[in-house]
């Protein structure tokens, strides 16, 4: 990206002149508001400008409004539950008791208001605008007089600022972002005049920058929280709250790795530490970016994605390869090593049974590359984030809307726990005893599941953006004036075929930019019924530019074949084994769908198997799975030995189904892999 020289008087002046604040011009009220983000390739729409019919996102989009928002509402009651509202009502003067849960559980509630708050955009549900109501106004009741609010300090003899793993900012920054949201969806200032008093407390703490809370806090969703509301607002200090906590981290001696406090972000080289504070840096600094356009901040953060996607990232977008520990840090330069947990490890040291990959960290990683998206408008962004959401996001919610993972690993074996977090079974508010205890990921989920609308299109002056396909309707203003309105029609992710009917555009030429996956080899796009004539590269955008008129059609047909993937030789776990995609899912084996009697580990996968690719409506809330003939090694005894004898090569035949990774672990305990041994050995 070229370097700007007014770009650092633009930054001076979004720092100290703010910006003026049209909550009714288009995309003001998406669910990040980068209307007048100077730095962004394009707008992202109004929450409410775009509507699921039906289709995949529709189905999760629904479920999540019917079931899981109203399930995660009533067990968040609990005060036994380790994220729960009972907390606010205590700090509220509205019950007795003492606080329970873990320090983070006031983000939890705020984020699932959040996600009750963008279901209501387009749902419009009066319930959901009832319990945001009732809530809000118990918090708004528990925020201290000065705009303080963290209730596992309020109601314990804890002091403010004393220990960042207390989560105060990490609290308060959903607090900030969820208020947004509200507002927006509601049109109601009662969440964001908390979230004003709050931020202007924070002011008054940390644009002074003392040194003594350099680290704060542990994990920064503050500083998104802040850039959102200096958009909700126009009020400058904000940026700066969101530019200092960036600026703060890591900026005096004795932060640690763990949380990116080490190295100060524009310095870093490398993905280290807790991969949801990590990502969240780096969304949050993506945010400042696009206010201020600084150069160093972009380009640390392509450094990172560089580290992140061609080293440390799953194939199924999950990132942390570590629960607890040291990372193995020989490759890395630093020295000492800090200890780490729920953590990236080193490049390439992905192991696939005790993959951390916790369900936030998957969430963040979409909505890191989301960012980046806006930010350079190149595709390969986008196509991580659609990496994440079919699979490592999904793989955290049962096909029910009830259940959840943690921890999203590739491989599961029967009678093998994992080191914490065990991964056995989804957990729910109907098992008695998780073992459990934390309740962050699924109110995460539940946000990006009624905020995935707003991701899907972007706009801007001349070009529609379609990042996401799916069946839906986008029904926008466009910055710069006139309206568009989009009709999208298709089976995707099952089906590469995508219809988009035009039924509003502005009188001025205007072009869509069509994402083609970088799957999509063969990728074809028609303008009715003629070839568009326009390059289709995959990984990249096709930008159809000219006049539209209502009746316009557009058929692109995206080719999804069955792949095999085999990862870097430096990922030891997956020498000689192959994971298989299609399109955007990537599949995975479950002892479910194997004949009785043989075993996960004896499946070898031939080279170049025959696929047969089959939709299965009613299996497992509806999903394609792939079939095929595979090698099966003589049955074993199982031994306890460490080293055994080489098997006989594979002799047998076995009919395998594949099904997508995300729905795994919905029909009871089972095995299950994502990398599949080969038959031959002819691997590098
Ligand atoms: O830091 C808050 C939450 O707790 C994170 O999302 C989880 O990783 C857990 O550490
Ligand atoms: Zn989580």
């Amino acid at each position: 990206m070229k370097t700007n020289r007014f770009v650092p008087l633009l930054s001076a002046l979004a720092l100290f002149a703010g910006r003026a604040c049209a909550d009714d011009a288009p995309g003001a009220r998406g669910v990040v508001n980068t209307s007048a983000s100077p730095h962004v390739k394009f707008q992202n729409p109004d929450l409410s400008a775009v509507r699921w019919t039906g289709g995949f996102w529709g189905d999760r989009f629904e479920m999540c409004r019917e079931v899981t928002i109203p399930a995660l509402f009533q067990v968040m009651q609990d005060p036994d539950n380790s994220a729960n509202f009972q907390n606010f009502r205590i700090a509220a003067g509205l019950a007795e008791g003492e606080f329970s849960g873990n320090h983070w559980s006031d983000g939890d509630c705020y984020k699932l208001i959040e996600a009750a708050a963008a279901a209501y955009c387009t749902a419009n549900d009066p319930e959901l605008d009832r319990m945001m109501d009732q809530w809000i106004a118990v918090i708004a009741k528990a925020q201290d007089a000065d705009g303080y609010i963290s209730t596992q300090i309020q109601l314990t003899d804890r002091e403010r600022w004393q220990d960042l793993k207390y989560h105060e900012l990490y609290n308060m920054g959903h607090l900030l972002t969820a208020a947004c949201v509200h507002h927006r969806a509601t049109g109601k200032d009662s969440f964001l005049n908390v979230a004003r008093k709050l931020a202007d407390y924070l002011c008054t703490v940390f644009l002074p920058r003392p040194v003594e809370l350099a680290h704060f806090g542990f994990n920064p969703s503050n500083i998104m929280g802040a850039a959102e509301l200096y958009r909700t607002t126009g009020d400058a200090k904000y940026l700066r709250l969101a530019k200092t906590f960036v600026d703060m981290r890591g900026s005096a001696p004795g932060g640690s790795d763990q949380n990116q406090a080490k190295v100060p972000l524009r310095q870093e080289q490398e993905a280290v530490g807790h991969a949801v504070t990590a990502a969240y840096l780096w969304c949050g600094a993506a945010d400042v970016y696009a206010e201020t356009g600084e150069q160093a901040l972009l380009d640390a953060l392509l450094r990172l994605w560089e580290d992140v996607t061609q080293r440390k990232m799953y194939v199924t977008g999950g990132t942390a390869a570590m629960h607890t520990g040291e990372a193995d840090r020989r490759l890395l330069r630093r020295w000492p090593r800090d200890s780490v947990h729920e953590a990236f490890g080193a490049p390439y040291q992905l192991p696939n049974r005790t993959a951390y990959n916790e369900t936030c960290a998957n969430i963040a990683n979409a909505m890191w590359n989301w960012r980046m998206l806006a930010l350079t408008g190149e595709a390969k962004y986008a196509e991580v984030m659609e990496r994440v959401l079919y699979n490592s996001m999904l793989s955290a919610i049962g096909t029910d809307g009830r259940d959840f993972f943690y921890t999203n690993p590739l491989r599961r074996v029967d009678g093998q726990p994992l080191l914490s977090n065990d991964s056995a079974t989804r957990w729910t508010d109907t098992t008695p005893a998780s073992p459990l205890r934390c309740f962050c990921c699924p109110p995460s989920v539940a946000r990006t599941l009624t905020e995935l609308n707003g991701w899907a299109y972007g706009l801007s002056q001349d070009a529609v953006w379609v990042h996401l396909y799916g069946s839906s309707e986008l029904d926008s203003r466009l910055p710069g004036g006139g309206e568009v309105r989009l009709v999208q029609q298709t089976r995707y992710p099952w089906d590469g075929r995508v219809t988009i009917t035009v039924e509003k555009a502005p009188e001025r030429e205007l072009a869509l930019m069509l994402r083609i996956p970088g799957w999509a080899q063969g990728a074809t796009v028609q303008v009715n019924d003629q070839a568009a004539g326009v390059e289709i590269e995959p990984l990249a955008y096709a930008e159809l530019r000219r006049h539209w008129s209502a009746g316009d059609t557009i058929q692109i047909d995206l080719p999804m074949e069955v792949l095999m993937v085999e990862a870097h030789p430096l990922v030891e776990e997956t020498r000689n084994h192959a994971a298989v995609l299609r399109g955007p899912m990537v599949y995975c084996l479950e002892s479910a769908d194997l004949p009785a009697g043989v075993r996960l580990d004896d499946v070898r996968l031939p080279r170049q198997p025959a696929w047969q690719v089959r939709h299965d409506a009613d299996l497992l809330r509806g999903v394609t799975v792939l079939q095929t003939e595979a090698r099966q090694l003589p049955p074993s005894s199982p031994s306890p030995a460490l080293y055994r004898p080489v098997p006989a090569g594979a002799t047998g035949c076995v009919s395998v189904r594949l099904i997508p990774y995300y729905a795994w672990a919905n029909r009871g305990p089972s095995e299950m892999t994502v990398w599949i041994p080969l038959s031959d050995d002819t691997a590098r």
